[in-house]
């Protein structure tokens, strides 16, 4: 069978993992097209995996099976949005978009259309350690949940990073993973922040959520030390949280120490590479998997209500609604 000819817009760092996992890790598919509005990267990543450069993205949707959406975030839902509209499944980066409205458009093109087209890159969903905590949930081991906490730390922010721009790009993450693992809608959430000069470096989410579940999200953009990220959840008969440290402990000069990780290319590098790989099989399969457009539309409803929250000093509702029939399950 001839390889599924997939197009990568957008090759900064994460869109040049995604090249990299699929030419070194998905025997089904290649990497047939780029583009960037940066020429040079364009051009050297092209090379690099033996694919064309596009001029621009309209282009090389036209052109290829599938894409990959990993440009600027506010780009992502305009070319969702095309993606949908000439038939092509997609890899969308997170967040979906950064308006409601623009998550919306991409949902209302694929009910419009009848199928699903767009998966969302929410890749904790693909990382050994959440799966395990998933796992444990949907067996029941620890009873039906009462609590979640989450914690999300980047080494540093580097630039100042605006509250809308902390909750849609990092805490939508956080949001969807509560969502996901509980299976269960957030209902309410309640957001404080701490700044520091322009910038906002931590950040605390209180939720509440369908069937009385509760839980809290810590954000924090500046940890000083390295990048961590895990859960835990709380249930009637018990406590399930993602494991310690991978790496191993080192006793050395009366200290014994483990090594953290710079940023999520390094934690989730087997989540990354088990996305891509699920994303083209269910594609080859023609039958959507994973994080849908409506998972992405509501994480931004969630995010948008954090903001609110952020601005009015008050708890602020999410309503999401059921989800419609096409993504009701699988496909
Ligand atoms: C970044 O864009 C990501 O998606 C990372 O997974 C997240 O941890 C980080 O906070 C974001 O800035």
């Amino acid at each position: 069978m001839e390889p599924l000819r997939v197009g990568v817009v957008g090759v900064g760092g994460m869109g040049t993992r995604h090249a990299h996992n699929l030419h070194h890790h998905v025997g089904e598919a290649e990497v047939a097209g780029v583009v960037d509005a940066d020429e040079a990267r364009a051009v050297e990543i092209a090379s690099r995996y033996g694919a064309q450069r596009y001029e621009d993205a309209a282009g090389l949707i036209a052109a290829v099976d599938a894409v990959v959406v990993a440009s600027p975030d506010a780009t992502h839902a305009e070319l969702a949005l095309a993606c949908v509209k000439a038939g092509k499944p997609t890899l969308c980066e997170k967040p979906l978009a950064t308006t409601v409205e623009g998550g919306r458009a991409v949902v209302d093109a694929e009910l419009a259309a009848g199928r699903r087209f767009v998966q969302v890159g929410f890749m904790r969903e693909y990382d050994p350690a959440h799966l395990a905590v998933k796992e444990a949930l949907d067996e029941g081991i620890v009873g039906p949940a009462r609590l979640f906490s989450g914690w999300h730390r980047n080494l540093t922010t580097g630039t100042a990073r605006t509250i809308e721009d902390v909750i849609f790009n990092s805490a939508v993450h956080d949001l969807h993973s509560a969502r996901w693992l509980l299976g269960r809608e957030i209902e309410e959430v309640f957001v404080r922040r701490v700044t520091a000069g322009e910038g906002t470096v931590v950040v605390t989410i209180l939720l509440s959520m369908a069937g009385g579940a509760l839980g809290s999200i810590e954000v924090n953009l500046d940890s000083g030390y390295g990048y961590e990220v895990g859960v835990e959840v709380t249930g009637s008969a018990g406590v399930v949280r993602t494991g310690p440290l991978p790496t191993p402990v080192v006793r050395a000069g009366q200290a014994a120490a483990q090594a953290i990780d710079r940023d999520w290319l390094t934690r989730f590098e087997q989540a990354y590479v088990a996305e891509v790989r699920q994303w083209i099989r269910s594609v080859v399969a023609g039958r959507p998997s994973g994080p849908s457009a409506w998972d992405g539309y509501v994480s931004l409803l969630a995010a948008r209500a954090c903001v609110d929250s952020v601005r009015s000093g008050l708890p602020e509702a999410v309503a999401a609604g059921l989800p419609p029939d096409l993504y009701g399950s699988e496909g």
